[in-house]
């Protein structure tokens, strides 16, 4: 895919089960995607079958938390959106805040997981952590959405 320097990137992000099981805590996270100025690409709900978390977290296949975080993953509904901005992996990293409830709270407390995070695995929302992850995990929940058609023909009117 070409790609222009000024193109807007896209990433992946989640709302987990324990935030989409809770109203306000819901739109509150919907209210940081629309003020930190992203672009909603794409958004949907879905119940996730526990194969499918197993596939999407595979990396993490035999670490302490994979089969918590999988069964968790599915243990509810979940929200699904194409994000785009200038700089919409990094930027969705910084606003969801740090992985660990413990360190989210402390050294970021106004992130979405410092402010809502439960545990290390219930901890509101995911995100891409880069353009290859984030091609991977766009094509695992939006198998129609074709990155090429956006980019060649959606984002350049977008700028
Ligand atoms: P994510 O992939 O969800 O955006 O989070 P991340 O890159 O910041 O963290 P990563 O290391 O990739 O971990 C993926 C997810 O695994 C869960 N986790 N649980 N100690 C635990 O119980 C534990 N450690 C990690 C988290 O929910 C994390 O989002
Ligand atoms: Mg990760």
């Amino acid at each position: 895919i070409l790609r222009s320097p000024q193109a807007l990137q896209l990433t992946l992000a989640l709302i987990k089960p324990d935030a989409v099981a809770h109203p306000l805590i819901l739109e509150a996270v919907h209210q940081q995607i629309l003020s930190n100025k992203f672009l909603i690409v794409r958004m949907r709900e879905l119940l996730w079958k526990k194969e499918d978390c197993q596939k999407f977290y595979r990396e993490h296949e035999g670490r302490f938390f994979y089969q918590r975080l999988v069964e968790f993953m599915a243990s509810g509904p979940i929200r699904a959106y194409i994000l785009a901005h200038k700089d919409a992996i990094q930027l969705w990293r910084t606003v969801m805040g740090p992985t660990r409830v413990f360190r989210a709270r402390h050294v970021a407390p106004e992130s979405i997981r410092g402010s809502f995070g439960l545990t290390d695995t219930r901890n509101t929302t995911h995100g891409s952590d880069s353009v290859v992850s984030a091609s991977r995990e766009i094509a695992a929940f939006f198998p129609d959405f074709s990155e090429q058609h956006w980019y060649e023909k959606e984002e350049p009117q977008l700028r």
